[in-house]
C-alpha cells in the first residue's frame, strides 16, 4: 500500500473511533509484542493464580495466532471515570460503606464497549472495496491490551502495571480492533511515573511485587472477584472495606488526582452500588440478586463471593454491631462463608 494511502486510511480510522465515543486510539502493529516476556515470567512465578485462560503466553503475545492475516491493531480507550474520590472512597470504612470499584458501579463495559467496537469495525470495513479480515475484543480476546496500548503511545505502563495517559489518567477501559492492512503505527509514549512510588507503597497486600509487576494472588481484585475460594485472614484483613476489585493503587496515583470526570457515562452508574451500606448491600445481594446481576460486572464475583466479601468487610469495620449476622453466617451450611464470618468475628473481638 502506497505511504500517502496508508496514512489517510489510518487517519480516517482514528477518526472513526474517535467519533464513535472513545477517548484515545493508537496504531500498532500485529507481530511479537516486545514486552511479551514479562508475561512469561508472569506466569512462571505463578502470579496469575486460578485463571488458566491466561497460560497461553504465546497466543497472547502474538495476535497473529488469532489469526496470521492480522496486520495492525488499532486501541481504543475510553474514560469510565464518573465518580469522583469522596464518593466512593475507602475513606468511607469509618461510615460502614462498602468500596465498589469505578468500573464495576455502573453497566458492564464488555457488552457497552463490544456493541460500540462492532459498529467502529463496520465503519472501518466501508472504507475499503473489498472485503476485510477484522474483528474486536474488549477483554474478552488473548491480547495483552495494555501492551498494546503502550506500544501505539495511548499512555505508559505505570508501577501499578495500569495504563496511565497524561490527561486523562488511568480510569481508562482498552479495547481493539484487528485488521488484515498495514497502517502507520505510532509511536511509544515517555514514562511519567519519575521516582513516585506511591501506588506501590499503598497496596495494602504488597500485592506490587515489583515496579509494573502485581502478584494476583495478592491482589485485592484477583481476591475478591477472580477467586472463589475462602480468603486467609492474613490477607482478608487488609481489604479494608473492598467488597468488589480494588482501586487503591490508582486513587492514590498522582495522574488521576485531576482526572477528567465523564459527565453523562454511557455506563449508567447505579446509586446502590456506590458506597453502599454493607448491610443492606448483603440484604439486597441475598433477597434480589437476580435482578442486581442484571446487567452488572459484579455477578463475576457471583452471589457467595459477593457475600463472603461482604463478610470480610464486616470483620475489617470495627463494629460490633455486625456479630449477630456474622453468628448467622457462622452456622450457614457454606463451609466458605462459615470460616470466613468466624475470622471476621474474631477480629471484630481483638
Ligand atoms: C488478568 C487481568 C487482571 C488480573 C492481573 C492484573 C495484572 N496487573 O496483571 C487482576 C485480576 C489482578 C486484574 C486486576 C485489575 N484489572 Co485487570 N485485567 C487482566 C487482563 C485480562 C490481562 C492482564 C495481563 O495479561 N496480565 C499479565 C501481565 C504480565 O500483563 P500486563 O499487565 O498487561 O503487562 C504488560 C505490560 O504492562 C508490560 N509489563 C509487564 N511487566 C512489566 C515490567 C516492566 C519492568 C516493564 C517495562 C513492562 C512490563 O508487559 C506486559 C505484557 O507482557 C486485562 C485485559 C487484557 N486482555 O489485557 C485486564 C485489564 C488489565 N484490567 C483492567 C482493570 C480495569 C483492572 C482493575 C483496575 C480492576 C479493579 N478495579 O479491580 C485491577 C487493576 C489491578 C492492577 N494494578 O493491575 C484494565 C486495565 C485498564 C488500565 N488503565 O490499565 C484491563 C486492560 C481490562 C480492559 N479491557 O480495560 N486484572
Ligand atoms: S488493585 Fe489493590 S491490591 Fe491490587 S495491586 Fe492495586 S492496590 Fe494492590
Ligand atoms: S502512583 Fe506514581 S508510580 Fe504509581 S503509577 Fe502513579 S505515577 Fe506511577
Amino acid at each position: 500500500m502506497q505511504t500517502l494511502v496508508k496514512i489517510n486510511l489510518s487517519n480516517q480510522i482514528k477518526e472513526i473511533v474517535l467519533s464513535s465515543g472513545f477517548d484515545l486510539v493508537g496504531i500498532s502493529e500485529a507481530k511479537i509484542l516486545e514486552d511479551s516476556h514479562f508475561l512469561k515470567d508472569w506466569l512462571e512465578k505463578g502470579f496469575h493464580g486460578t485463571m488458566k485462560y491466561m497460560e497461553d503466553s504465546k497466543r497472547r503475545s502474538d495476535v497473529r495466532e488469532i489469526n496470521s492475516k492480522f496486520k495492525s491493531v488499532i486501541s481504543c480507550a475510553i474514560n469510565y471515570n464518573n465518580l469522583t474520590k469522596d464518593s466512593n472512597s475507602y475513606k468511607a470504612l469509618e461510615d460502614n460503606k462498602g468500596w465498589i470499584s469505578r468500573y464495576a458501579t455502573g453497566d458492564d463495559y464488555h457488552s457497552i464497549l463490544g456493541k460500540k467496537l462492532k459498529l467502529v469495525a463496520l465503519k472501518i470495513q466501508e472504507l475499503f472495496d473489498e472485503q476485510i479480515v477484522v474483528k474486536s475484543y474488549v477483554d474478552t480476546g488473548p491480547i495483552l491490551e495494555r501492551a498494546h496500548a503502550s506500544t501505539a503511545g495511548v499512555g505508559w505502563i505505570g508501577k501499578n502495571s495500569c495504563l496511565i495517559n497524561k490527561e486523562i489518567g488511568s480510569w481508562i477501559f482498552v479495547s481493539d480492533i484487528l485488521i488484515d492492512k498495514s497502517l502507520v503505527y505510532d509511536s511509544n509514549v515517555k514514562d511519567f511515573c519519575g521516582t513516585c512510588t506511591k501506588c506501590i507503597d499503598a497496596c495494602p497486600t504488597n500485592a506490587i511485587v515489583s515496579e509494573r509487576v502485581v502478584d494476583s494472588k495478592k491482589c485485592i481484585s484477583y481476591l475478591t472477584i477472580e477467586n472463589k475460594k475462602y480468603v486467609e485472614d492474613r490477607l482478608a484483613r487488609k481489604f479494608l472495606n473492598n467488597v468488589y476489585g480494588c482501586d487503591i493503587c490508582q486513587e492514590v496515583c498522582p495522574w488521576n488526582s485531576k482526572a477528567k470526570i465523564v459527565e453523562s457515562s454511557i455506563f449508567n452508574n447505579r446509586d446502590e452500588l456506590i458506597s453502599p451500606d454493607i448491610s443492606i448491600l448483603l440484604n439486597k445481594i441475598e433477597t434480589e440478586w437476580e435482578t442486581l446481576k442484571i446487567k452488572s460486572p459484579i455477578k463475576r464475583a457471583k452471589k457467595d463471593g459477593l457475600i463472603r466479601n461482604i463478610l470480610i468487610v464486616m470483620g475489617n469495620s470495627r463494629d460490633s454491631k455486625y456479630v449477630p449476622i456474622l453468628e448467622k453466617y457462622a452456622k450457614s451450611h457454606n463451609e466458605i462463608h462459615i470460616r470466613t464470618a468466624e475470622d471476621s468475628i474474631k477480629r471484630l473481638s481483638l
